[in-house]
C-alpha cells in the first residue's frame, strides 16, 4: 500500500495502493461477477458505440443506450447485478473511512483504442458521496479538467494499482482517459485496462 496520496485539482490520487497481490486478488474476484454480467458496449443517448466495454457490481448499475444515462437495477440481460466484491469495498473503506457502502460499482475495461472522453459523474443523486476508482492493468493518461467545460487541463498517467478519490469540490470536475499504453502491463491476460468506479447512486 502506497503512503500518501498525491493531490490533483482536488483529486486524491494514492500511487500503487495495491500491490501486485492485491491487484491480482481484486481481478480473481471480478471473474464471477464478469461470468454473471458480462461486458456489453453501451451506446451513448445519441446513438454512438461508446470504445470502452462495461458492466457493473452492486445494487444498481450505470447504464447508457437511446432512452438516456441512468441507473439500474439489471444488467441489459436482465438479471440482477452481483455483489460487489469484498476485496473492492475494502479499498473505498480503506481511502474514504466511510461506513456508508457504495452501492454501485460501474467496471470499464479498455482494449487497445478505447479513450473516454471528458465528461462529469453527475447521475448520482448526492454529490456528498465521493467517487472511488481503482486502476488495473495497463496504463491510462488521465486528464482533469474543471468544474465548467473547457479550460486547461492537466493529465496523469493512472498505473495498475492506484486509486483515484474524486470528493468534495471535486466531485463535479470533468475528467477522462485520452489513451491507455496497450502492453504496458501484464496483470490482465488479454491485456488491456480495467477501471472501477465505486459510487453512492441511489
Ligand atoms: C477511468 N475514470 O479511469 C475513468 N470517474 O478509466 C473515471 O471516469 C472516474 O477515475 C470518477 C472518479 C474517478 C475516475
Ligand atoms: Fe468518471
Amino acid at each position: 500500500m502506497g503512503a500518501a496520496a498525491v493531490e490533483l485539482r482536488g483529486f486524491r490520487i494514492w500511487k500503487d495502493y495495491l500491490d501486485t497481490s492485491g491487484q491480482a486478488a481484486v481481478v480473481d474476484a471480478l471473474r464471477p461477477v464478469l461470468k454473471a454480467a458480462p461486458l456489453f458496449r453501451p451506446v451513448t443517448p445519441r446513438g454512438q458505440a461508446m470504445s470502452v466495454r462495461m458492466t457493473s457490481a452492486g445494487d444498481l448499475g450505470w447504464v447508457t443506450d437511446r432512452k438516456g444515462y441512468r441507473y439500474e437495477p439489471q444488467h441489459p440481460s436482465g438479471v440482477d447485478w452481483p455483489g460487489i466484491p469484498e476485496a473492492v469495498l475494502a479499498i473505498w473503506h480503506g481511502v474514504t473511512g466511510l461506513d456508508r457502502q457504495p452501492d454501485s460499482c460501474l467496471i470499464n475495461y479498455y482494449g487497445q483504442d478505447a479513450r473516454m472522453s471528458l465528461h462529469q459523474d453527475k447521475d448520482e443523486e448526492d454529490y456528498s458521496w465521493p467517487v472511488v476508482s481503482v486502476s488495473l492493468g495497463d496504463d491510462g493518461l488521465f486528464r482533469i479538467g474543471n468544474t465548467t467545460r473547457g479550460g486547461k487541463t492537466e493529465s496523469i498517467w493512472l498505473n495498475s494499482g492506484d486509486v483515484v478519490v474524486m470528493g468534495g469540490e471535486a466531485r463535479l470536475t470533468y475528467h477522462g482517459i485520452d489513451r491507455i499504453r496497450f502492453g504496458s502491463s501484464r496483470l490482465l491476460p488479454k491485456g488491456g485496462r480495467i477501471n472501477l468506479t465505486m459510487r453512492v447512486a441511489g
